[in-house]
Parts: C-alpha cells; sequence; structure tokens
C-alpha cells in the first residue's frame, strides 16, 4: 500500500455518502476518479451507499493516509415539497467521521452542494468546495497540494478560513458552474467489482439503473431550477465516441438499462442523434454489447421532431421522463429571467406533439408537472389535470410546490420582493417558526448570508423554503401561516383525479397517506420492486404497483 502510494503524486479519497434507496450510482466520483487517475494520482473510492448503517470508516483511515478527500454532495434534500426532507445532518455526520479520523483537507462538490455552496461550506466547516463540475479544479487542487503550492492559486476553488468563503485567487464568486469547454474527450472509465472503485454492476443488481453523461449544463433559465446555476449555464458536449465506448462498455457489464443524466437530452438536438445514430450503427454488428441496451432519458417537450423520436426508438430508448412542468404556462410566472437567459418555452401544442410521437414509438412515457407555481389558481390547476389526464402518456407525476432556492429565478424573485422585510404569500416551510423573510444579494452581508436564509431560520435551526400559490383554494389562516400545509389543495387534486386514473398517476400525498408519490428518495415501493429484480426507469413499473407490492410482501421481501 505504501509503496503504491510512493510511486504516485499521492493518493485521493473520494466518499459518497448518499444513503437514499434505491441508490443511484454516484456517476461523479467514476468521473472524478477517471481525472485523478489520468493526472497521476491514487484514488480510493469510500463508497457508503450500500453500508448506511456500518460505515467502517475506522478500518479504512487506519490503512491508509490521503492527502485529500473529496465528498460528493449529490442532494442536499429530497427537493419533496411535503416531505421537505433535509440530508445535511446526514452528510455532516459522515464528514465528521472523516475529520475525526484523518487530518486530510476535505474538499465538497455535488449538485446539491453546488445549489448552496457557501451555505454548505459554512455549515460542514470543511477547507475547499467546488461549485459545478470539478474533474479540473479537483486535479488542480490534488496537484497544489502534492508540489506544495498554496490552493489560493487553484483557479474557481472556494475556500472556508473558518469564518467566510473567497474564491481563490482573488475570483468572483461564481454565479454558475464553470464550463468544462464545448468538447469533453475524456473517457470515463465505468468499472464493477473493483475493490475502492464504485461498482456500477452493484448498483444495477439493487437499483435497476446504470447512468450516463452525453453532456453538462443547460443554457436556459426555468424560474425553479437549480440546474444552470449548479451544473453550469453553457453546455459541454462529450464526443461521440467516447460516450458510445462507454455505453458499450457498460453494457458489456451486464447494465442494461441506462438513464441518462444530462439535465434534458434533446437541448442540443444534433449532439443527440449524432450519438443515437451512431449507437444505431454499432447495433448493426451482431456482437455488439448494444443490442442489449434499454435507454431512459430526460426530455423537454422542445425542441423535439419525428427524427430524434425514430432514432431514439431504433436506438433502444425505452422511456422518457418529460419535463412538461405546466400545462398552462402562458399563464403562469412569466417574468424575465436573471443574467438575460430565458426559460424554456413551449405550448401545450408541443406537450401534445412530442407525446404523440414518443408513444406512437412505443416508448413509455412520464410526463412530469409542477403545480402550484405562482399564479395557479383552481382554473389553472383543473384545466392541467384536464389536459393531462387526456395525453397518450404512460404515467403522470403531479409535485405540488416547489422549493426554493437561493440562485434560482424564483429565489432573486422572491428575495427581491420580500427585500428583508414583506412577506411574500406562499413561502412555507413545515419547520418555520415565525414569517420567512429573504433579503436579496445586494442587501446581505455576504453570500454565506445570501444562500444560509433558504436553508436555515435566524437560530440556525434548518428551515428549507418552499412556495405553494396562495391563490389555490386554502384557508386564509392556512396562508397566512409560516409553516401552514396545502393539506385541502392535495384533498382536492386526489378527488378531482378519477379514481379510474389513480393507477397511472403519481399524485401529491400528506404524511400518512401511504408515500404512493413520485417522491424516489426512500420509497416503499421502488425499493421493494427492485429487490425483485426490476430494472429500468421508475415510472415503468408504476402501473403496476399494487400487483408488485403484493408479490414483494408474499415473497417476505424487507426493506
Ligand atoms: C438523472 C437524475 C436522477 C435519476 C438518477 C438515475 C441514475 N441511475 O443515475 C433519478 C430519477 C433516479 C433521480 C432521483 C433523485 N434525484 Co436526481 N437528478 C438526476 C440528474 C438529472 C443527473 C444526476 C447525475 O448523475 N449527474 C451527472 C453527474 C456526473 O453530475 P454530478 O453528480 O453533479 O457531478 C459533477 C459535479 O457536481 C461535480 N462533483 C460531484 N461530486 C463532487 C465531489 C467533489 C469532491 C468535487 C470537487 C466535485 C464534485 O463534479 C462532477 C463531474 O462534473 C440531476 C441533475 C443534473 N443535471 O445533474 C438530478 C438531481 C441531482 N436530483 C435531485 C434530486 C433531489 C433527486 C431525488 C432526491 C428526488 C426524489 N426525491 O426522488 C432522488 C434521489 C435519488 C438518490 N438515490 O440519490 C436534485 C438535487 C437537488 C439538491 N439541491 O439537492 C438534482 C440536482 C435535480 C434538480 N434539478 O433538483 N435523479
Ligand atoms: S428545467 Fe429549464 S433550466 Fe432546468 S434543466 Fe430543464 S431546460 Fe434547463
Amino acid at each position: 500500500m505504501l509503496a503504491r502510494q510512493l510511486a504516485s503524486k499521492g493518493l485521493v479519497t473520494l466518499v459518497n455518502p448518499n444513503f437514499v434507496r434505491p441508490g443511484v450510482t454516484p456517476y461523479a466520483l467514476d468521473i472524478l476518479c477517471s481525472h485523478l487517475e489520468v493526472a497521476g494520482f491514487d484514488v480510493d473510492v469510500l463508497d457508503l451507499t450500500f453500508r448506511r448503517d456500518d460505515w467502517r470508516l475506522e478500518e479504512y483511515f487506519a490503512n491508509h493516509r490521503p492527502m485529500l478527500v473529496g465528498v460528493t454532495l449529490r442532494n442536499a434534500g429530497s427537493v419533496q415539497p411535503q416531505e421537505q426532507r433535509v440530508f445535511l445532518p446526514d452528510h455532516l455526520a459522515v464528514i465528521d467521521g472523516i475529520r475525526a479520523l484523518s487530518d486530510a483537507p476535505i474538499v465538497l462538490g455535488g449538485a446539491g452542494f453546488s445549489s448552496m455552496p457557501y451555505a454548505a461550506l459554512e455549515y460542514f466547516r470543511t477547507p475547499f468546495g467546488v461549485k459545478g463540475p470539478g474533474e479540473m479544479i479537483l486535479c488542480q487542487l490534488a496537484e497544489a497540494l502534492a508540489t506544495g503550492v498554496s490552493p489560493e492559486n487553484v483557479p474557481g476553488l472556494l475556500l472556508w478560513d473558518g469564518t467566510t468563503v473567497h474564491v481563490s485567487a482573488g475570483g468572483e464568486h461564481p454565479i454558475a458552474g464553470r464550463s468544462l469547454g464545448p468538447q469533453l474527450t475524456t473517457v470515463y472509465r465505468r468499472r464493477s467489482g473493483e475493490r475502492y472503485r464504485v461498482d456500477n454492476r452493484e448498483y444495477y443488481d439493487r437499483g435497476g439503473l446504470g447512468n450516463l453523461l452525453t453532456k453538462n449544463g443547460c443554457p436556459f433559465a426555468c424560474n425553479h431550477c437549480i440546474e444552470p446555476d449548479a451544473k453550469g449555464g453553457s453546455m459541454s458536449l462529450r464526443t461521440i465516441p467516447s460516450i458510445v465506448d462507454e455505453l458499450e462498455s457498460m453494457v458489456a457489464q451486464g447494465i442494461y438499462d441506462i438513464h441518462t443524466t444530462d439535465s434534458e437530452f434533446n437541448i442540443k438536438p444534433a449532439h443527440g442523434k449524432a450519438l443515437l445514430r451512431e449507437i444505431i450503427a454499432r447495433r448493426e454488428s451482431a456482437a455488439s454489447p448494444l443490442r442489449n441496451l434499454r435507454l431512459w432519458i430526460y426530455a423537454h417537450p422542445v425542441p423535439f421532431d419525428a427524427e430524434l423520436a425514430d432514432l431514439l426508438a431504433e436506438a433502444g430508448c425505452k422511456g422518457v421522463s418529460l419535463s412538461a412542468e405546466h400545462m398552462c404556462r402562458e399563464n403562469l410566472a412569466v417574468w424575465e429571467a436573471p443574467y438575460g437567459r430565458v426559460g424554456l418555452a413551449y405550448t401545450i401544442d408541443d406537450v401534445w406533439k412530442t407525446t404523440t410521437m414518443l408513444s406512437e414509438r412505443g416508448i413509455i412515457i412520464t410526463t412530469e408537472l409542477l403545480l402550484g407555481l405562482p399564479g395557479e389558481n383552481l382554473t389553472t390547476l383543473k384545466r392541467t389535470l384536464d389536459e393531462s389526464l387526456q395525453l397518450p402518456t404512460t404515467v403522470i407525476g403531479y409535485t405540488l410546490g416547489l422549493q426554493v432556492f437561493p440562485h434560482a429565478p424564483l429565489g432573486y424573485r422572491f428575495a427581491a420582493e420580500s427585500n428583508g422585510a414583506n412577506i411574500i404569500r406562499g413561502l412555507q416551510s413545515n419547520t418555520a417558526r415565525s414569517n420567512i423573510f429573504l433579503k436579496p444579494i445586494d442587501r446581505c452581508e455576504s453570500m454565506i448570508e445570501y444562500e444560509r436564509q433558504f436553508w436555515f431560520d435566524e437560530d440556525y435551526r434548518l428551515r428549507p423554503v418552499f412556495y405553494f400559490s396562495p391563490d389555490l383554494p386554502e384557508d386564509p389562516e392556512t396562508i397566512a401561516r409560516p409553516d401552514g400545509k396545502w393539506v385541502k389543495t392535495i384533498r382536492w387534486i386526489q378527488n378531482y383525479v378519477p379514481k379510474s386514473e389513480h393507477y397511472r398517476v403519481a399524485l401529491p400525498t400528506i404524511a400518512g397517506d401511504g408515500g404512493d408519490d413520485n417522491n424516489y428518495a426512500d420509497n416503499p415501493f421502488l425499493q421493494r420492486a427492485v429487490a425483485l429484480g426490476y430494472k429500468g426507469a421508475y415510472y415503468s413499473w408504476w402501473r403496476d404497483r399494487d400487483r408488485i407490492t403484493a408479490e414483494a410482501l408474499a415473497q417476505g421481501v424487507a426493506i
């Protein structure tokens, strides 16, 4: 072990503290690991997902002395407006556990971290953080530490000095994750069954999905969405051979169901089509592992055309999760988004066209809708439910309410309107003990203070901020309470959607309803299904949930 460390530039240990089930492959660690290896570092991955109750950190750190520990924080919380679960304390427990056993500096990254990096560094008290794609900065940081250069020289690195967070080299606060450049050529190594590496096959066996990135970032700015900020506001496209080689390697490992991890697969349709053509071309060979591929993608209703739908079907795409968000978008929350960018605009006709094209090709669809955006009232709600239930879609996921993030357009808008003193009707948190006021960045003393108010109250208790339209049918007392719950609207939705449709919809629920909703985090039904060996995107078995649950209970499947 020591000999191995001496031969390399040093050991970097990458930790995954995500305990959510079904587990999703910590793809970020494969990407970071691939880059660190190419840069000449030794890397160990400590994946705690399947060791939720037995981290065995002592065992590892007794025998390994990394020069740097990287922790990936994929989810800051479940982002589910009724549950409002926050994962920060669970992650802190792991980070504290590492700190107690190792002197190595800790660097944080991941989409959850990047949605609130300043407040997160204060909360976790680690010296370093990276907002957005971490592969370049992590290698530069490791290099700096290995050669005795100050981390202050690593461009884009966030540093916590015990009191405040600043950007290295006098840089400016990153408003969005950095771009990796227009063309990504690195091949990400996806492995299975190797010690101290991500075990891709184990995730497939126990979670039913693998994952694949074809491009990073999103240039749009939809009201609620953190991705342009947390992942990057400009696109970096991977080269087609590097993506398809990786796909082949995963399918050859027996991972047949693969979910894209792009913000939206169809944002750059020409790139998507080129990728699908290459998959189709390679599938022509009888020996190609890609013949077994089943692809699952996230997409927006636009841009989408028949050629893309044809190519998807031919390349083995089995399912599309369509972020339609709202069927009456033209009536809701339309305003100028920051930085001169705009939300991706579409009409009901677009949703119809895309859904029809996909269903005609036998592709499973879940249409994901966000209810309760600013401006939502009973009329827009009814119209959305009526329209969406007519769509030729396999499943419809309805979410009521949304989490308000510091750097999403809605976060900026509410902070400006509240201005630290005005009550915004509809802002809510299940754990709020007093009214929620938000200050805009320019009225905060620091970026930490700005981000912190979206997650913590004045006493530093966890209080994530959510929003539910106050024009929905709730009592005035509920709307006036900072912790009011939009229960009447949920019951109204549950009753309005005909019972005959319940088998194919995921409705918002409240505690005690049995969790039959589209919250994937620790969802009992999904855990039972994957334990029984079901594979593919979770919505593909949603219609059969009663039968699958009965089967699992009959077999005594434990979760
Ligand atoms: C695909 C996807 C899913 C799929 C996953 C399928 C699969 N098998 O992978 C499904 C539908 C199952 C899913 C479920 C959930 N998801 Co999801 N998901 C995504 C999505 C689109 C891609 C995730 C991904 O793998 N990206 C690719 C990897 C490579 O990117 P990355 O992890 O961000 O890593 C890069 C950087 O962040 C950074 N980095 C990461 N770690 C580290 C560590 C260090 C040390 C450094 C320096 C850098 C660094 O470098 C990496 C390489 O560039 C993201 C949004 C997005 N565009 O990323 C949401 C996202 C991560 N999901 C989110 C959430 C909330 C969930 C759920 C909790 C939702 C729920 N309640 O059901 C569950 C949790 C599931 C679980 N077990 O963890 C949120 C997290 C938000 C937050 N602030 O916490 C996101 C950001 C979506 C959003 N817009 O809100 N998800
Ligand atoms: S919802 Fe909008 S901003 Fe978010 S990833 Fe999709 S297109 Fe981009």
